[in-house]
């Protein structure tokens, strides 16, 4: 472990107990530990970027890998609808500095 490590990558690298929905070479998705909706879950890239402000054009296709994620996690949690929400940067409410998207569903 790196003292630079989020509590993400902790998560990722199971150094932190988490309960995980889904995962694949390039993301995990875990239920938040504080929920805000009766299916809240966060879609987190293995690789650790800070916040959207970081990315860069190589990560056009992690992003879009994500994006097409969402629409199935939710048909798996047999949800008909959901909200997304990416927190960027301290101003707009981000705590865990390692990119996640917001998945709620009710
Ligand atoms: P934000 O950075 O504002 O998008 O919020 C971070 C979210 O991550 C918040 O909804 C709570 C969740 N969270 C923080 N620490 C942990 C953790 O250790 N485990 C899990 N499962 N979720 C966490």
């Amino acid at each position: 472990m790196s003292n630079q490590d989020t509590i993400f990558t902790r998560i990722i690298n199971r150094e932190l107990p988490a309960d995980i929905v889904y995962e694949d070479d390039k993301c995990i998705v875990i239920k938040d530990i504080n929920p805000r909706a009766r299916i809240h879950l966060l879609v987190i890239p293995k690789k650790p970027i800070a916040t959207l402000f970081d990315l860069t054009p190589e990560d056009k296709d992690l992003m879009g890998h994500m994006m097409l994620l969402l629409p199935q996690l939710a048909q798996s949690q047999n949800l008909d609808g959901f909200k997304t929400q990416i927190h960027t940067g301290e101003s707009g409410g981000q705590e865990v500095f390692h990119i996640h998207i917001h998945l709620l569903g009710n």
